[in-house]
């Protein structure tokens, strides 16, 4: 049994065994050109075309010209004329793939080719996180071949772009150069900053990452139904039970689960109407004030949402932000309740609550981003759980 296998029958073993599965994420399992047994996240596949050059000649058919056929999980179908879900590089063409996720040396073969079609075609594979500098790391050889960051890239490094260029070793009939189906990483990461690493591989360690984050760009904004789910994960954590399925739906716009059993917990209401807009990003008060409800509703027996004033919270003071006019009234307990509690800290000692300028508005100033609501999780779990 490979090592990647083990580790997925851990992972479903422990998802029965757990009621938050440490491990949520979904694997593709394939069979290499060797015959062994091989899987990649499903989130570790290819999910932009970021350009392409075809080769000279390149393919008559048109289905293989449809460059989004590389993209997603391998669906190459059918042989001959009737092929279909692959892409065509064309006599020494080449192609530039994006991920949401980032791909680094781990153990063993690091990024896989899914090369298709009747003749074996031999690929360059270079990886950057930046389009800029580039890493030779070798050839894939064709049919579904692997290549070994190992000894090629710096040490710690991580990537978000695989280019992949034809070696011309077969130029002629049909389908010139390599045909490719689909290209995964095989060891990822989530995508995020270099300062929210080591709290996002607690996350993933707590159970802390919703369904809706894995292979999500963590330095993006984070929306109002990706935070409810968040916010449910670490009411759950803090108390050590998973949260029911939540029974009313007051939206009229969102019927995520995740939404609705925050909703029934007390941690998020709408924003008017019977609206929750589910897409709307959230704001670093609005963010602080949800995750004070999780920690609320889970230890504070009694608490609802509408009686929330009788629950007031205890707390040392901390000096104010330098921004602190600009903290919204209804959040001003939540927020100095997690600066209290080490939770939350300031930039340069603002806390950066909200948006005031249209300036503001127009840079996404204030607005919470995924690593740090994650981080902002971790840390409530640390310090107060
Ligand atoms: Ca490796
Ligand atoms: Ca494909």
């Amino acid at each position: 049994m490979s090592k990647r296998i083990f580790a997925f029958l851990m992972a479903a073993l422990m998802a029965v065994t757990f009621v938050s599965p440490v491990f949520a994420v979904e694997y593709y399992t394939f069979t290499d050109r060797n015959g062994n047994d091989m899987m990649a996240p499903v989130t570790a596949f290819a999910t932009e075309v970021i350009e392409f050059t075809p080769g000279t000649p390149w393919t008559t058919q048109n289905e293989q010209k449809k460059v989004e056929n590389i993209l997603g999980r391998p669906n190459y179908v059918g042989d001959a004329y009737t092929a279909k879900g692959d892409y065509c590089l064309g006599a020494g063409g080449s192609i530039v793939l994006g991920f949401n996720i980032s791909i680094f040396d781990g153990e063993g073969l690091d990024i896989y080719i899914f090369e298709v079609g009747g003749t074996v075609e031999d690929t360059r594979v270079e990886v950057s996180n930046d389009l800029k500098t580039w890493y030779d790391v070798g050839v894939a050889k064709g049919k579904t071949a692997g290549v070994d960051l190992a000894g090629k890239v710096p040490a710690g490094a991580r990537f978000r772009y695989v280019r992949l260029t034809d070696l011309k070793k077969s130029s002629n009939g049909a389908w010139p150069g390599a045909d490719i189906d689909a290209v995964s990483g095989l060891n990822t990461k989530a995508i995020s900053s270099s300062w929210a690493e080591t709290e996002v591989q607690l996350a993933e360690q707590y159970g802390l990452v919703p369904d809706v984050l894995l292979g999500a760009d963590l330095t993006q904004p984070i929306t109002r139904a990706e935070f409810a789910a968040v916010a449910v994960k670490v009411y759950e954590k803090l108390k050590k039970t998973a949260a029911m399925v939540g029974t009313q739906n007051p939206f009229s716009d969102c019927s995520d689960p995740d939404v609705i059993r925050a909703y029934n917990l007390g941690i998020v209401n709408g924003v008017g109407g019977t609206r929750f807009a589910p897409d709307q990003l959230l704001t670093r008060e609005q963010a602080a004030t949800m995750l004070t409800r999780s920690f609320k509703r889970a230890t504070l027996t009694g608490w609802t949402l509408p009686n929330d004033s009788s629950f007031p919270l205890v707390y040392d003071m901390p000096a104010p932000f330098a921004d602190d006019a600009t903290i919204s009234g209804w959040a001003r307990d939540s927020v100095y309740f997690m600066a209290a509690n080490g939770i939350i800290q300031g930039n340069n000692g603002k806390f950066m609550p909200r948006a005031i300028t249209p300036a503001e508005e127009a840079v996404g100033y204030a607005q919470a981003t995924r690593e740090q609501a994650l981080l902002i999780a971790v840390r409530m779990v640390n310090n107060l759980g």
